[in-house]
């Protein structure tokens, strides 16, 4: 598509005309009336907060009738649906991309103002929902985005914790972790349905009939209840569902007589065991601890949803007496997201076979013909494993299933391809190790599924050529690729509105927030003065107003003529933050080594990183230290501190990104080539114009295939390189750059303070006691780093240069729309289309 031709196409298409009242009085009686007669505070106190919340309710009345009618819609039509089961969410705020996507902003903000109060201020009382930690949460969160704008029939499923993702705090000491009560107050933005609630159970023994048939009995069972939150596509009226289950014990589990009795803790045991399985998100970012608890939120989420699918397909007989079976995988999809969910796939057997009576045979094809699965990571620390006995314990019946998966499993490969043989014991779901007998989840995700997919093409390769190599064989077409993507509404149209105007202008349509191909419309105009003054000027003013946020939550202040470096992601060894902050050290150093009138030669940089570190991960924790300490001497001295600044962002979140990304230049993707699945930020950054410094891993290979080559700085060894480059680390092979040996030497001499870094360098040592010295390669890529990084420096120093790559990241960025991604899962693996609920 050439951007004249889009042009010319689009000005035909008139705007979606709302149908609902976007009269600014109306809209503002509307949120009085909120005010007044949903007093959740005192009716004489009007403040942002309450202006807030009095702003939400009122939105939610017209997500709740849209809502009405897409359901009403979806059980006429009876569509095919698609269920997305996700432990993760990560929702961020929800009251601009709800008056975005019903596009009445502007009747907000003017009713608003009539009542006194700035629709900025207003947004920013909400409180982030942070029910994730982070790619794969934020993943699941635009899905759901772009599954309700393309109006497909889908829902979400999690859970509702209690305390999401911590906050944190950074003191003297490095990174604290505080509890984030989201629910401190209440969110406006759930609905709770005391009508949908369904039993879990946990523990107990598995009953056997004279007639074969086996059922699951005793143990604890406690209640699933619903809480749904309105998830609004962008200029349709389809409104879909994220379904979140909180646990209830049962009313009857209270004991009244102990609690007549004085026993009050024990009258009320179940009542505080129930709130235990919600109260917290686990904190894995890649490890797995192997707790009891996390299995059972896991159960809990796959039991409650799939009996809630099942009682929905149950309900959906169109006109028939009675539903089949054979009939489920036309009707329904479930996506696991990661193996986080992969109960889903024993439970759905059992409820098949032992409450529905289905033969093995039978439940087996209704299974494997509805569960796909989405892989996200080839870290073995992080593929999860379950200990044979706790699930023997926890789960009798799912566990029995698994088994006899496993054994018909073993018996098919010894049928049939007798020549993998050798390579069953790595196959087969469970691991008998005695040692440590454990369930493979992803072993059982890929023998189950009728799709397994990776989440960019390289990691979708990887995943064929190593991990599941053995697989694909077998099913050599079960193996897919969707590369992820990310949703134009939140991460371009909203959350940075001066490019969107420019581009909306330049493009003459504003089509491209849901067509995001249309950008490369733009590069007609890349080279063009205008708009590159333009794209400099909303570029200013995002920074700027990062520079004021920055100033507020750090006491740093930065220069907004400096070029803005940042990366921001959970902090991570293989995701090289360390690699970033010795290449500042480096440049510190080095300017400190400048002569005044050399150092006005230099581009002026300011250096921002945050992300959160796992709460025991010492390494994780001691870069975040390091960050914070270079940056104090940095920042403070008087010599350089115009030259460079370094930043430690604190609690990066969805709101901190929403804020940082419009104001970023240059952001970092630097991790060892092969050991990120994808990266998302990595689109967010490009698509607001914002250039990447990258290796060849993830979505960064696509990313750059997309903007051209000359427009992305690359550097580092590739994933194919990688084992042998640890081969040679360990023969003794390597000979570090001085410039590596340098920054390290300089952190070991005491410059940045009298904390011991000793233990978080020695990890780059080849001796170090980990017995994998440098496995990120940190020290091999560094000098190709530098040599990047000194490109980047002399083309910031070109000005429109610098602009136009900038416009043709933007204008290359329209494949990584989460609309694409969503389109592909719809055919290629959920075979679902659209259901308009019409407008009328
Ligand atoms: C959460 C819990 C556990 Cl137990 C393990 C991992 C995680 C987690 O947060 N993973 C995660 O975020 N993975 C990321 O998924 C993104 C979306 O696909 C990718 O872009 C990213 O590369 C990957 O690391």
């Amino acid at each position: 598509v050439n951007g004249t031709s889009a042009t010319a196409k689009s000005e035909k298409i008139p705007a979606i005309a709302h149908p609902l009242a976007e009269d600014p009085a109306e809209v503002a009686a509307n949120i009085n009336y909120h005010a007044k007669y949903s007093p959740h505070f005192s009716p004489f106190k009007f403040e942002p907060e309450q202006a807030y919340y009095a702003s939400a309710e009122s939105v939610r009345d017209r997500l709740v009738q849209q809502w009405n009618e897409t359901y009403l819609q979806f059980h006429k039509v009876d569509p095919k649906q698609t269920y997305y089961l996700s432990m993760e969410y990560l929702q961020g705020r929800a009251l601009t991309n709800a008056i975005g996507n019903l596009n009445i902003q502007d009747a907000y903000a003017d009713a608003l103002n009539k009542l006194g109060h700035d629709l900025e201020e207003v947004v920013e009382q909400e409180k982030d929902a942070a029910l994730g930690n982070g790619g794969l949460g934020r993943l699941a969160s635009c899905f759901l985005d772009s599954m309700a704008t393309l109006n497909l029939p889908a829902w979400g499923y999690g859970l509702r914790y209690r305390y999401g993702l911590f906050k944190q705090l950074i003191t003297k000491e490095g990174q604290k972790e505080i509890a984030e009560d989201w629910l401190e107050k209440f969110s406006p933005w759930e609905v709770v349905r005391h009508d949908v609630v369904f039993p879990v159970r946990f523990f107990g023994r598995v009953e056997v009939y004279p007639n074969g048939s086996r059922k699951w009995v005793e143990g604890e069972v406690f209640q699933a209840l619903a809480y749904d939150v309105p998830i609004p596509g962008y200029k349709t009226k389809n409104t879909i569902s994220l379904r979140l289950w909180e646990a209830k014990a049962s009313s009857g589990d209270f004991n009244l007589f102990q609690f007549n009795d004085g026993q009050y803790e024990s009258a009320a045991q179940l009542h505080s065991q129930a709130q235990q399985i919600c109260a917290v998100l686990y904190p894995g970012d890649a490890t797995e601890s192997g707790k009891l608890l996390r299995l059972k939120q896991q159960f809990f989420l796959c039991s409650a949803s799939l009996q809630d699918i099942i009682q929905r397909f149950k309900e959906r007989k169109n006109g028939k007496d009675t539903w089949q079976w054979s009939e489920f995988p036309s009707k329904v999809a479930v996506q696991l997201n990661d193996t986080h969910p992969t109960l889903a796939i024993p439970e759905l057997m059992r409820l098949l076979l032992d409450d529905e009576g289905l033969g093995w045979d039978e439940a087996w094809d209704v299974t494997t013909r509805t569960v796909a699965y989405t892989n996200h990571t080839v870290l073995p620390e992080a593929l999860e494993k379950w200990s044979q006995s706790v699930m023997w314990k926890l789960l009798p019946r799912h566990m029995e299933i698994i088994d006899e998966i496993d054994k018909r499993f073993l018996e098919m490969i010894r049928v049939t391809r007798p020549d993998l043989e050798s390579k069953l014991h790595n196959m087969r779901i469970l691991d008998n190790n005695p040692q440590k007998p454990v369930v493979r989840m992803a072993n059982l995700c890929v023998v189950s599924a009728h799709t397994v997919n990776g989440v960019a093409q390289l990691h979708s390769d990887i995943l064929k050529a190593e991990l599941f190599a053995d697989y694909v064989s077998v099913w050599p077409s079960k193996l897919q690729n969707k590369t992820n993507g990310i949703t134009p509404r939140r991460w371009l149209r909203f959350c940075n509105p001066e490019l969107s105007n420019i581009i909306t202008k330049w493009l003459k349509t504003e089509q491209w927030v849901t067509n995001l191909d249309l950008l490369v419309g733009l590069r007609q105009f890349a080279d063009n003065a205008d708009l590159q003054e333009e794209w400099a000027s909303a570029k200013m003013a995002s920074k700027q107003r990062l520079a004021q946020y920055v100033l507020r939550v750090t006491g740093v202040s930065i220069d907004p003529n400096s070029l803005f470096d940042i990366q921001v992601k959970r902090i991570h060894e293989y995701k090289r933050q360390l690699m970033n902050i010795l290449g500042a050290i480096y440049r510190y150093k080095k300017l400190k080594g400048m002569s005044p009138d050399e150092r006005k030669n230099t581009t002026p940089r300011t250096i921002m990183i945050g992300g959160k570190a796992f709460a025991t991960y010492t390494n994780a924790k001691r870069i975040v230290k390091l960050v914070n300490d270079v940056g104090d001497v940095v920042n403070t001295d008087p010599e350089v501190n115009s030259y460079l600044k370094v930043v430690f962002v604190p609690n990066y979140n969805v709101s901190v990104a929403e804020l940082l990304i419009p104001g970023s230049e240059l952001s970092q993707h630097i991790s060892t080539a092969g050991m990120e699945a994808s990266g998302t930020s990595n689109m967010k950054f490009s698509l607001n114009g914002c250039l990447i410094i990258g290796t060849l891993d993830g979505a960064n290979v696509e990313i750059r295939e997309e903007i051209g080559e000359e427009n992305f700085f690359l550097f580092g060894a590739t994933a194919d390189q990688v084992p042998k480059l640890r081969q040679d680390r360990e023969n003794g092979l390597f000979k570090p750059d001085p410039r590596f040996e340098e920054a390290k030497q300089f952190i070991r001499s005491g410059a940045f303070g009298s904390y011991d870094y000793n233990p978080l360098l020695d990890s780059l040592e080849g001796n170090s006691g980990y017995g994998r010295g440098d496995y990120f390669l940190v020290g091999h890529d560094f000098p190709s780093y530098m040599d990047a990084q000194e490109s980047v420096d002399a083309a910031y120093k070109d000005r429109k240069k610098w602009l136009k790559m900038s416009i043709l990241s933007t204008a290359g960025s329209g494949k990584f729309s989460s609309d694409r991604t969503i389109s592909q899962y719809a055919k290629e693996i959920w075979n679902i289309e659209e259901c308009r609920v019409p407008s009328s």
